[in-house]
């Protein structure tokens, strides 16, 4: 099987491209390396490895029509929200008109298409205040990112109503694991708490520590991608990708001294503006196709700090 990873080479990708690499499929990875690295996918060859924009549209085409890929994951984006907040026009551009060249560079030119995969985001709520967020739940984008990543699997999903394009867009939560870079404020939480337990640094709370996060295992995101490449009834659907349960930033701390035998310095200060107090998934839908998440929090967080890398 052939396939195709754009962002393969970030903190997600390269997990996705080490599982399918185990399990012996042609990987291909196109990515621009604006935030990922070629480190995180040393086993991936020259030949295999694209270092381009997606909306180069024709290395994109060329690349499609030579290969004909059997899956495309779709992940290549702007992704932090605050750069979309200052360049609008630039995520624009690659969220939105690079998922739509992708998908229909695929509808043109490659008739081998078995599953396209789009990377969205929990975003797409916004701060409502329902809860667990379901995918029928009322949708309020923040930012330009949020609304890019809801463009990007409402095309996903006309390209299978009316083109038949067999695909599926997961609303991924906060997702953690090895490779997650803490080098931003705005990198994953539990990216930066183990960064800061590591070193022997104070860690920053927004507010009081007590709002919640649906936190996903990276390990656990590859099950439900594969889970969704299984199952052609995942065509035209679009679900959530979370564990279905909340944790409060407070607790997770409490689960780092308990893994580390020891506390760091903690400090309070402002909540962040438009930060969302709570936040879980309602994930039934995906569990009705077989996933089930395998990660604990505690074991997640384990497997994690005991990861020998970055
Ligand atoms: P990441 O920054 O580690 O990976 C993104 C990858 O895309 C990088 O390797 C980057 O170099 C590449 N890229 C960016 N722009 C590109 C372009 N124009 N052309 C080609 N390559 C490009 O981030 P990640 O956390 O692995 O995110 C992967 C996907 O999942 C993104 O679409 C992101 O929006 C989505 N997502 C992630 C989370 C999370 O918790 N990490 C949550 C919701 C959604
Ligand atoms: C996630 C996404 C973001 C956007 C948003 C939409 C990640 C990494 N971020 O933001 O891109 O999609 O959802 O809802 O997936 N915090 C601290 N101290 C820190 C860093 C963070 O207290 O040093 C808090 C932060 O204020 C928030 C929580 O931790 O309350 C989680 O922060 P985050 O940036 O990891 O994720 P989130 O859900 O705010």
């Amino acid at each position: 099987m052939k396939m195709l990873i754009t962002g393969g080479a970030g903190f997600i990708g390269s997990h996705l491209a080490e599982f399918y690499c185990d399990k012996k499929y042609e990987i291909f990875i196109l990515d621009d390396l604006s935030t990922g690295h070629r480190s995180n996918v040393e086993f991936i060859d020259d030949k295999h490895f694209i270092k381009s924009c997606i909306t180069n549209k024709s290395l994109v085409e060329d690349l499609i029509k030579k290969e004909q890929f059997d899956i495309v994951i779709h992940l290549a984006a702007v992704v932090s929200v605050v750069e979309s907040i200052n360049n609008p026009i630039r995520s624009q551009k690659i969220n939105i008109d690079g998922t739509l060249n992708l998908l229909e560079t695929n509808r043109r030119h490659n008739e081998n298409l078995k599953r396209f995969i789009f990377a969205s985001s929990a975003a797409v709520y916004g701060n409502t205040k329902s809860l667990p967020k379901k995918t029928d739940s009322f949708i309020d984008p923040e930012s330009p990112y949020a609304i890019e990543k809801y463009t990007g699997e409402q095309y996903t999903k006309i390209y299978n109503n009316l083109y038949k394009l067999p695909t599926t867009s997961l609303r991924f939560f906060n997702v953690y694991g090895p490779r997650q870079d803490p080098n931003s404020p705005y990198s994953g939480v539990l990216s930066i708490m183990k960064s800061k337990f590591a070193n022997n640094e104070t860690f920053t709370f927004y507010g009081d520590g007590k709002q919640t996060r649906d936190f996903v295992y990276v390990k656990d995101l590859v099950q439900a991608v594969s889970v969704v490449i299984n199952n052609e009834e995942s065509s035209g659907e679009i679900f959530n990708l979370g564990t279905g349960k909340q944790i409060s930033l407070i607790n997770m701390f409490e689960k780092f001294e308990i893994l580390y035998k020891r506390t760091i310095d903690k400090k309070f200060t402002t909540v962040r503006s438009g930060d969302i107090k709570e936040s879980y998934a309602q994930i039934e839908a995906l569990k009705n196709l077989g996933y089930s998440p395998k990660y604990s929090i505690e074991e997640g967080l384990e497997e994690y700090i005991n990861y020998v890398g970055s």
